[in-house]
């Protein structure tokens, strides 16, 4: 039939309109925001210059391997063709690469460095910052490897400890190990106080076996970890609670034949988001000991380090899903005109912008302040900031970064699905962002742990009028609260971060609009985030929610 070519929907024709997909291009080169922050702090041409190179190899190269490790994901093989047990994790070559890419652009090295004293920090997240959409998730073990290295520095322990800690922060790919942080049991992993069942048994050597089951291991393939367990006395008593844990550090070897050993694998996990990563459960045996020490308190340094690097990573999350809805919307007709011709449709991504903005500039704030603390430039002042900002961060960030990349998959509507053939940081991965290394719940009250709350309100207080009476709002709450019983602060913990978060976004967005450097779109970006509620606490507080009835009605509702 001459007319069915005509057609468009006839037989296997499916039309002739195919969307144009957003492109993913230089994450470096389309960041003004960073650009500037680094022009305004770092203005260093050698940084300049590697970030852009390495922005280039991002887009072009290793997007294409992030997205590899997504379609192979890890397997576990339990067995080899002769029946012995031998509990083989295979991961991708494209997995691998990153292993060695990671290494090669020193991707933790540059923290340890120093080359640019207190600002190698945000040269280090800047790269990870960009690194992180397309890494298939491999910023995961690098968090952990960057936060042993640090705790393996603090401790003084020499070898076998200094030999690892050089692997960590090697730039040689054959040298380079990555680091595992074991905590999580089956009983919960926020309590891990009541939650570690697993104990360490002294041996005649000096060293200690750990038995043991560790529940949640992501990137089960690192060569080394740092985990808690219980030391048992002669009589095979152990002290309960967080007094009764110590921190270890155990390599995870392998024999000539590459079999672990002491360890067992149960299954990896089938988590949503984040399948390209090996997690497992293990059964811990006969690992050496390499420091017993306060446990909870020792593996801090590690949580400081694993959480801002959460919060570069939903950062980057927000950019990245953010940049690809803007591109759309320069590609997208709907009504006549492209979407970026819709004055809503603009409203919206700018709203998202901002948010992205101040998301930005909290978290690189927290990389400015750790180094400082560790270039030993810090004041008192900027050490009980980074104890104070390092949760409020990462709750906060955990929190936008879901929020926004919901909000992204519906102004491009096209583009989850493109995701996951444009970018490895599939939608659903935000999510675990707010759960892992401290839900948000856990995470408010360490704000409150963290003792340095109305230090911090003090010092701020001058940095910026246009967010004094939020401050003011926020000193009268405090002081009202440290009048009622310790309850009633745990009940407003969560809103009380929120307030700080935003507080200290807009006090970091005005102070960015003042630079010299800064653009009136840096003050139109600090003003649209003012406008929101900043002290959330304190109209919460009006309403009285915080009062004893109301978590009895709560848990009344729930249960109801
Ligand atoms: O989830 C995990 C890995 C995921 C994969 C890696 C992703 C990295 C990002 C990737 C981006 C793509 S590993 C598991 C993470 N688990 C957690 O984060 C646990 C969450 N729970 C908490 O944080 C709790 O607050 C606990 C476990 C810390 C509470 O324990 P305790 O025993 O009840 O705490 P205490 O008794 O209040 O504190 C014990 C000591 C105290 O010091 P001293 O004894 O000197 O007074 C505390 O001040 O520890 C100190 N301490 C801290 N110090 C507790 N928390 C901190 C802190 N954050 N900083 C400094
Ligand atoms: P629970 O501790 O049971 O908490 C459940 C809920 O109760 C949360 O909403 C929490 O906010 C709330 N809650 C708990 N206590 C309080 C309180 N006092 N007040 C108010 N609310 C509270 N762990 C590791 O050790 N190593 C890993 O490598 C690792 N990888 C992970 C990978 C993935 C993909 C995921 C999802 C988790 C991983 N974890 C790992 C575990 C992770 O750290 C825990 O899931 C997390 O700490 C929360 O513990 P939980 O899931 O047991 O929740």
């Amino acid at each position: 039939d001459a007319t069915v070519g005509y057609l468009p929907f006839s037989r296997a024709s499916i039309g002739s309109f195919f969307q144009q997909q957003p492109e993913l291009k230089n994450p470096f080169l389309e960041d003004a925001l960073l650009r500037g922050y680094l022009k305004r702090h770092l203005p260093s041409q050698e940084v300049f210059s590697d970030l852009s190179t390495f922005g280039e190899r991002v887009a072009k190269e290793v997007d294409g391997w992030g997205r590899e490790c997504e379609v192979n994901p890890p397997r576990l093989l339990h067995f080899d063709p002769w029946g012995r047990r031998v509990d083989h994790i295979v991961t991708s070559a494209a997995w691998k690469r990153m292993k060695d890419l990671s290494a090669q652009e020193g991707l933790v090295a540059i923290g340890y460095e120093r080359t640019f004293g207190e600002w190698s920090r945000v040269y280090q997240m800047s790269k990870l910052y960009i690194f992180s959409p397309s890494s298939g998730l491999y910023t995961c073990p690098l968090a952990m490897t960057d936060g042993a290295a640090k705790v393996l520095q603090s401790t003084g322990v020499s070898w076998p400890v200094e030999e690892a800690y050089s692997r960590l922060t090697s730039r040689q790919p054959e040298r380079f190990w990555t680091s595992g942080q074991w905590m999580t049991e089956r009983r919960g992993g926020s309590d891990v106080a009541s939650g570690t069942e697993t104990v360490a048994i002294p041996q005649t050597d000096g060293s200690y076996k750990l038995h043991g089951f560790k529940w949640f291991t992501s990137a089960t393939d690192a060569d080394m970890t740092l985990t808690l367990a219980r030391i048992q006395d002669r009589t095979g008593a152990t002290t309960p609670g967080s007094k009764g844990l110590s921190l270890f550090y155990a390599e995870v070897s392998r024999d000539k034949d590459g079999l672990l050993q002491g360890i067992e694998v149960q299954r990896l996990k089938d988590k949503l988001g984040t399948r390209q990563m090996p997690t497992a459960e293990l059964l811990l045996d006969g690992l050496p000991l390499s420091e017993e020490g306060r446990g909870v308190a020792s593996i801090a340094n590690m949580l400081t380090i694993t959480r801002i690097h959460n919060s570069i990573s939903a950062v980057a999350a927000m950019r990245r899903q953010y940049s690809l809805a803007r591109d759309f919307a320069a590609r997208r007709t709907a009504f006549g005109k492209l979407l970026k011709d819709h004055p809503l449709h603009m409203q919206t991504l700018s709203r998202m912008e901002v948010e992205t903005r101040a998301a930005f500039l909290l978290a690189m704030d927290v990389g400015r302040l750790l180094g400082r603390e560790e270039s030993g430039l810090a004041s008192q002042q900027d050490a009980h900031l980074l104890r104070l900002l390092t949760p409020v961060v990462k709750l906060y960030t955990g929190k936008q970064v879901c929020s926004l990349c919901s909000g992204c998959c519906e102004v491009g509507t096209q583009i989850p699905s493109v995701l996951s053939h444009t970018s490895s940081f599939h939608f659903f991965i935000p999510q675990v962002l707010s759960i892992w290394e401290g839900t948000t719940n856990v995470l408010s009250l360490d704000v409150l742990r963290s003792s340095s709350v109305t230090n911090f309100l003090s010092s701020l207080s001058p940095a910026v009028k246009a967010i004094d009476s939020a401050l003011s709002e926020l000193e009268t709450f405090l002081q009202d609260a440290a009048t009622r019983k310790p309850a009633y602060l745990e009940q407003a913990a969560r809103d009380l971060a929120y307030s700080l978060a935003r507080i200290y976004a807009g006090a970091l967005l005005i102070d960015h609009a003042c630079w010299k450097g800064a653009s009136h779109l840096d003050t139109y970006a600090a003003l649209r985030w003012c406008e929101q509620d900043l002290c959330v606490v304190a109209a919460k507080q009006r309403t009285g929610c915080y009062d004893s009835s109301t978590a009895s009605l709560d848990a009344a509702m729930v249960y109801e």
